[in-house]
């Protein structure tokens, strides 16, 4: 079985990759779901959704999230209420985009959670739902909110954060609010204890994979089997794929390479996997601590995620 710690678009692309080998097996998906949030009173999880569609052929490969070909008549509606919301009403969010099919989903596990559903259960029913062969396991039932605190002194939630603001305002530290008291997932310590290869996925090291790492007992799980570990750069060339993680990893004193992901990841996983433009950098990041691979990371088609694939999957031994 492969285990592999997902957050969003990066996770999405390494699971679908996987299904490029010939035989990789059963795969779980662990997945950080420090993102989620409620709003219009409807539960969203957004990385889980990511995943969810990708896998099933279904995102909308320009933006990265949501369904593709989807229509947006319930936001464009939405525009008559937020006109008239009172002062200080939260109430008609127009910001957080949600499509017309999207919705579905989000209708769909609200009312599963309101009937009392764990989101572990409500997540397997949507994969289900969509014929995802791989399983898919939130990091936790309980509920962990990142947040984020901006240099300007004030603290938003992650999608305040990532949407809202566009990811575009210095960021003074991100905190992980419930998680001292939630429980990493049953399931989801099984998939990691019981996997012949675990696979940290090229995701934000700081608040995709920083969420889950925070969970009572999970660094040490990943510890305590670290040289099957293997991680995939999310940092190419000094900066993200996609997403705000080489900006944040500076903001918060890390440095914005596969080095500073070296030294974020050494303790839980003994391989890195970068790709070749950081090939220069083999020698510092296993002065850092773990061995390096060097393999091309970029998921652009099918043959390069194969070959990174099968490349992380021998990395493991
Ligand atoms: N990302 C955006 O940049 N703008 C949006 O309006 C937006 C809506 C959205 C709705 C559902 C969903 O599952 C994801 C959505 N995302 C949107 C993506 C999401 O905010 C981020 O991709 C992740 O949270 C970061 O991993």
């Amino acid at each position: 079985m492969i285990t592999v710690l997902c957050g969003g678009v990066g996770a999405a692309r390494f699971l679908r990759a996987l299904r490029g080998l010939p035989d990789p097996g059963p795969v779980t998906g662990v997945v950080n779901t420090g993102d989620d949030t409620v709003l219009h009173g409807l539960s969203i999880s957004p990385d889980i959704d990511t995943i969810t569609y990708t896998l099933a052929g279904a995102i909308d490969p320009e933006r990265g999230w949501g369904l593709v070909d989807e229509t947006w008549t319930a936001m464009a509606s939405l525009a008559r209420y937020a006109a008239v919301r009172p002062e200080g009403s939260t109430a008609a969010p127009t910001w957080f985009n949600l499509g017309d099919r999207d919705l579905a989903t989000h209708f769909y596990r609200t009312a599963r959670l309101a009937e009392g559903g764990s989101l572990t259960e409500v997540t397997a029913e949507i994969a289900r739902a969509w014929d995802l062969p791989e399983r898919l396991v939130p990091m936790s039932d309980d509920r962990v909110a990142t947040m984020v605190d901006l240099l300007d002194g004030r603290t938003v939630t992650f999608q305040e954060y990532f949407v809202q603001l566009r990811h575009s305002v210095p960021v003074r530290g991100v905190r992980f609010e419930g998680s001292a008291a939630a429980t990493l997932q049953p399931a989801a310590a099984a998939a990691i204890s019981d996997a012949s290869v675990v696979v940290v996925a090229p995701s934000n090291p700081i608040v995709s994979i920083g969420p889950m790492r925070t969970l009572s007992g999970m660094d040490e799980l990943l510890a305590a089997r670290r040289s099957s570990v293997v991680a995939v750069s999310p940092i190419v060339g000094g900066a993200a794929l996609k997403g705000p993680a080489d900006r944040m990893m500076l903001e918060l004193g890390h440095e914005a390479s596969v080095v500073g992901v070296a030294r974020l990841y050494r303790d839980i996983a003994g391989t890195l996997v970068v790709d070749p433009v950081d090939a220069h950098l083999v020698g510092d990041v296993e002065a850092a601590g773990m061995r390096c691979v060097v393999q091309p990371s970029i998921m652009s088609d099918p043959v390069v995620g194969a070959a990174l694939a099968r490349a992380v999957l021998d990395a493991a031994g």
